[in-house]
């Protein structure tokens, strides 16, 4: 049965709640963002969650980025991807995941892979003053290579981090947590969390009380900032019997300035004066990514 206890010292409650409104494009993409909307503009180390549902023709023609991760996990459909060294290592599927470290920049395009929605989330995870100019890395994990749990159930997918005693294989430049829970009805979760880390909680579908048993259940699309401490419990002990799927997401903050222009994050204007004037005359991680034009965007 359902314990109402925490093995905590200090659990982490529910701080602030924002649900993603959807922001049609009226072309066929539907961006559901969380971190980033004007409301909750930053949470350190984390500068954008969108939860997105896309289908040809719209998608996210060529653009560039500097100074952070990207880490896109497709629930949905696929994406494909291509860049401006010609790194292609095809579609990013249902289950996938594609971490990216932009570093000193990346212009690339990701669109549909097929016809019908393609449905994921795109998380930016901010990079450090002293990382902020390296290389650019991928790490591209096919779903059966991330590694899964199942225990009394909870579901885990260990897109980040460490949960029920399994580690993703990914690399993180700041120590990151990326879960995705899946609790049946009547079970639940108790996740620990480092306390000096900012973290959030991302609600997919159903509904769960999050931080205290009897706190009212929160659905779909809504964020959950939560309160500094050494963990998080979850009850899925709502009267509708089903499943709930969440994210928790998690990170230790750099505390450094961010200034951000769209897809440039840096920490001066002087830098972002700087990038911008890059990327015009494709310098300085930019080679020739002013002149680039992706094949997937051409229609
Ligand atoms: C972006 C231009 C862009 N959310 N979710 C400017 F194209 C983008 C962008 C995305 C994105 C891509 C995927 Cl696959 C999923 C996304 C934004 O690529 F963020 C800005 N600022
Ligand atoms: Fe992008």
């Amino acid at each position: 049965m359902s314990s109402n206890m925490t093995p905590f010292v200090k659990p982490r409650f529910v701080a602030e709640k924002v649900l993603a409104r959807e922001h049609d494009k009226g072309d066929g993409a539907i961006v559901r963002r969380t971190i980033g909307r004007p409301e909750l503009k930053f949470l350190d180390l984390f500068l954008i969650l969108d939860e997105v549902t896309v289908s040809a023709p719209a998608g996210f023609p060529d653009h560039p980025h500097i100074g952070f991760e990207t880490a896109t996990y497709m629930l949905e459909g696929a994406i494909t991807h291509e860049d401006f060294v010609g790194h292609d290592k095809g579609a990013i599927k249902a289950g996938d995941l594609q971490w990216m470290t932009v570093g000193r920049g990346i212009v690339h395009s990701e669109m549909p892979a097929g016809p019908g929605s393609q449905h994921g989330f795109q998380l930016w995870v901010n990079l450090s003053s002293k990382d902020k100019m390296i290389e650019p890395k991928y790490q591209e994990l096919q779903g059966k290579d991330i590694p899964k749990v199942e225990k009394d159930g909870v579901k885990v997918t260990v897109i980040a981090g460490e949960a029920l005693g399994i580690k993703s294989p990914v690399y993180t430049r700041t120590p990151t947590m990326y879960l995705d829970f899946r609790l049946e009805a009547e079970s639940v979760l108790h996740q620990p969390i480092p306390e000096s880390w900012n973290a959030f909680v991302y609600v997919l579908e159903g509904e769960a009380s999050f931080g205290a048993p009897n706190s009212p259940p929160v659905g779909a699309h809504h964020a959950l900032v939560l309160s500094s401490g050494d963990g998080v419990s979850v009850w899925n002990n709502n009267v509708d019997n089903k499943p709930c799927r969440f994210l928790v997401i998690g990170g230790q903050p750099l505390n450094e300035p961010v200034v951000q222009h769209g897809p440039f994050v840096m920490n001066t204007t002087q830098e972002i004066v700087q990038t911008i004037e890059d990327y015009r005359l494709g310098r300085n991680g930019f080679e020739r990514g002013n002149v680039w034009r992706s094949q997937i965007a051409q229609v």
